[in-house]
């Protein structure tokens, strides 16, 4: 079967974790992506936490499958031109170097657009245009740059990252979808374009919610349905909000059987108005369906604490699979805190794809997480990421480079 983006050749020149995953799912999707590396060294996650010594580390391997890597010193004049033949053959050059580095590599956009006036160039960078658009960047910045630890913890502590990558992974993502859109409108224009996400932009479009809450804050100087309310205080700046719910929907996380030893023994449960007399029935407080002082979403609010607390000595009683299999019956929203471990053994998630086992030559099988993505005529096969330099003679000879050539360059340390 066909894939949705055969045909597309993707010139990768990504590296560390936003750009690769950008990338991967391109080439997931059916591009031919051929990664850019220096001979050598190659993608530093490579050898950054290592789990087996000389092997490439599941760092890189979980973000690079389905790729090629060839070896370039593109800093070397005949590594140059190959990078320019291989700029040529390409549709999207995809890059996060540092703000600067392609041009001082001789390769602006006025000089991509000669060379091929197709060609997409789409980068992920810290910052955009702004005080802080020279600044090298990575995750964590970006997450307390665009609002997320600002508004991530319990509002008695520090600001805090939260464990999913926004920063990198989230803006590989939106990048991916501002390169198809390009390839879609040069279908029109037959022109490439520059495309840009910037990593403090994609984390701030996640923390929309917040910056919705920051307006109503100004507003009204309250928000229900935050711990805060309503006898904590209220600043100036959306402040954090453990875990209550950033929709209209109150929740919390609570403790189920086994909290004391296990670390993650905890159900998200949310009080969700539509079947608030179910969930009076299943916690045996049957009389708050009633309660004028309970029965009302506004009139839940003050309440809140009180509330969960007596949910919570429910939850209590049960495991989190237990309180799950109860709340579903009666269509209560509620989410068990899955571990890592529990996620990479759920037979459901290799089904569909989600976990994957790979093997690899040097390290062997390890799992990854396979494309989240799922297009019916465009099915995913994850194929394990390359070994440093491992295709650099195959894409030099669909480059016209006969054996003796590519022997002269690599002579001379342009490969
Ligand atoms: N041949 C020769 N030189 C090469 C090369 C190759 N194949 N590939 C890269 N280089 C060179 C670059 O040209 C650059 O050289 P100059 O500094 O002389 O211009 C140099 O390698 C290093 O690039 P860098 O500055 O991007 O790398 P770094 O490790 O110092 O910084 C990072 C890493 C991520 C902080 C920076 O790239 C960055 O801010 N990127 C944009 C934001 C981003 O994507 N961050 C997320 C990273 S994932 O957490």
């Amino acid at each position: 079967m066909g894939k949705a983006l055969d045909g597309v050749r993707i010139l990768d020149f990504t590296h560390v974790q936003s750009g690769p995953t950008c990338t991967q799912l391109l080439a997931w999707f059916g591009a031919d992506v051929i990664k850019v590396e220096r001979a050598g060294a190659g993608d530093i996650t490579r050898e950054q936490l290592r789990d087996i010594p000389d092997v490439d580390s599941l760092y890189f391997t979980m973000l690079n499958h389905n790729k090629r890597s060839v070896t370039i010193d593109t800093k070397n004049p005949e590594g140059k031109q190959v990078l320019e033949a291989l700029i040529q053959k390409c549709d999207v050059l995809v890059e996060n170097f540092a703000p600067g580095a392609l041009d001082r590599m001789g390769f602006t956009w006025e000089r991509i657009q000669e060379l091929n006036p197709r060609m997409i160039v789409a980068s992920v960078k810290g910052f955009g245009p702004g005080p802080y658009e020279d600044c090298k960047v990575y995750e964590n910045v970006a997450q307390c740059a665009g609002g997320a630890a600002s508004t991530t913890g319990f509002d008695d502590g520090p600001p805090v990252v939260t464990g999913a990558q926004i920063g990198d992974s989230g803006t590989g993502l939106h990048l991916a979808l501002g390169i198809v859109t390009a390839l879609y409108q040069r279908t029109q224009t037959g022109r490439g374009q520059r495309v840009l996400a910037a990593m403090q932009d994609g984390v701030l479009n996640l923390c929309r919610v917040k910056l919705r809450d920051q307006q109503r804050l100004e507003r009204t100087g309250v928000m229900k349905e935050y711990p805060q309310y309503p006898n904590g205080k209220f600043g100036e700046a959306v402040p954090r909000a453990g875990n209550a719910s950033g929709g209209g929907q109150p929740g919390w996380i609570l403790k189920c059987k086994g909290w004391e030893t296990d670390p993650n023994a905890y159900i998200y449960f949310i009080t969700q108005a539509p079947v608030w007399a179910k969930i009076c029935n299943v916690i045996g407080k049957e009389e708050w369906a009633t309660d004028p002082d309970y029965a009302t979403p506004a009139a839940r609010l003050p309440r809140l604490k009180e509330i969960f607390a007596e949910i919570e000595r429910w939850t209590m009683t049960k495991t989190k699979f237990e309180a799950m299999q109860i709340l579903n019956k009666y269509d209560i929203p509620c989410g068990p805190i899955l571990s890592m471990k529990e996620i990479a053994e759920e037979p459901s998630l290799r089904q569909t794809g989600t976990i994957v086992e790979v093997d690899h030559p040097t390290r062997g099988k390890y799992l990854t997480v396979g494309n989240p993505i799922k297009l019916s005529d465009s099915p995913t096969e994850v194929k394990r990421s390359p070994l440093l330099g491992e295709h650099t003679d195959e894409v030099m000879a669909e480059l016209g480079y006969s054996p003796e050539q590519i022997s002269a360059l690599r002579t001379a340390g342009a490969i």
